[in-house]
């Protein structure tokens, strides 16, 4: 079975990763879309709120599962017995901060191969940070993010 996994902070989950999660299904027969569980930052949702935000956006999906992790990414996916990591490439800006993940992930264990997607052009200037600034000064998000992940946003920049 080819499996994949995507990981990512997904705080909160776009219509941009999610149209990587729909493409990476496609060409594996399993995905796992991996949540970084990271002490340090200040994230609008929990883990548990980003999973279920997620799961909720990927219903319909079979060969999609919800995870989380903490720790290095590495060992997750040896956990997993995985060994192809995707990510999504937006601009020319990705590509530095991607080159060295990839590299690093290279030398880490070089059996574990790190798989770009180009995202879809509509979808080139999405990120869950201008998502969260325009959803917090009260802007409309509709169309960039899914309908539960909207909600939860005008939710949480209400209180
Ligand atoms: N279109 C296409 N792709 C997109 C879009 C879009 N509009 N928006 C985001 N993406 C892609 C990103 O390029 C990325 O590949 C992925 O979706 C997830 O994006 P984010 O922003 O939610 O998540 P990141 O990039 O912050 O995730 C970083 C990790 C959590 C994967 C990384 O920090 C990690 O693995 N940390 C664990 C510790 C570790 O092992 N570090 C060593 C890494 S070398």
């Amino acid at each position: 079975m080819k499996l994949a996994v995507y990981p990512g902070s997904f705080d909160p989950v776009t219509n941009g990763h999610l149209d990587i999660v729909k493409r990476g299904a496609q060409v594996f027969d399993h995905v796992v879309v991996a949540v970084l569980h990271n002490a340090q930052k200040k994230p609008l949702f929990s883990v548990e709120e980003r999973k279920e935000l997620i799961r909720q956006s990927t219903q319909g999906m079979t060969n999609v599962e919800v995870d989380s992790f903490d720790g290095l990414l590495i060992d997750y996916v040896h956990g997993l017995n995985a060994n192809v990591i995707i990510r999504g490439l937006r601009a020319v800006s990705d590509f530095e901060y991607e080159l060295q993940f990839a590299s690093m992930m290279r030398k880490l264990d070089p059996e574990v191969e790190t798989l770009f997607m180009m995202t879809n052009n509509q979808y080139s200037f999405l990120s869950s940070g201008i998502v969260k600034e325009v959803a917090s000064g009260g802007g409309d998000v509709k169309g960039l993010v899914p309908e539960v992940v909207e909600k939860a946003m005008s939710e949480k920049y209400r209180r």
